[in-house]
């Protein structure tokens, strides 16, 4: 378990597409903020892309959720909603060529989704 504070980014990368709309959490700078304890976030990263200066941790089709805790406590992480092979990253930062990675994981308790449980301080 880490300890980690502030800002938390998280990356959802998976199926590969193009000639769709681009997804409106394509880049970091328009990153959507999730809110809360707990969540559910969905949308399509169709069509998404890997932005310069941006980790690649897995491949291009990147899209950004930010999250700040509230409570200091364990929290997981998980696309197990997701119908395509996801990969997830964790990061903490404010400007997409500078993050810290935090964490990372493709492929969860025999599935092609993903999981990561982080120890968290509140921000
Ligand atoms: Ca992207
Ligand atoms: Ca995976």
């Amino acid at each position: 378990m880490k300890k980690i504070k502030s800002i938390i980014i998280i990356v959802l990368v998976g199926a590969a597409g193009f000639a769709y709309a681009l997804p409106p959490n394509d880049y970091f700078a328009d990153r959507e903020t999730m809110t809360g304890e707990s969540g559910t976030a969905s949308g399509s990263n169709m069509g998404a892309t890997l932005e310069d200066g941006e980790p690649d941790y897995s491949n291009s089709n990147t899209v950004w959720w930010s999250w700040t805790p509230t409570t200091s406590g364990s929290y997981e992480f998980d696309t197990f909603g997701s119908t395509f092979d996801t990969y997830l990253a964790i990061f903490t930062g404010n400007s997409v060529s500078s993050l810290s990675y935090v964490a990372a994981n493709n492929n969860a308790d025999s599935t092609v989704q993903s999981l990561i449980c982080l120890e968290v301080v509140a921000g």
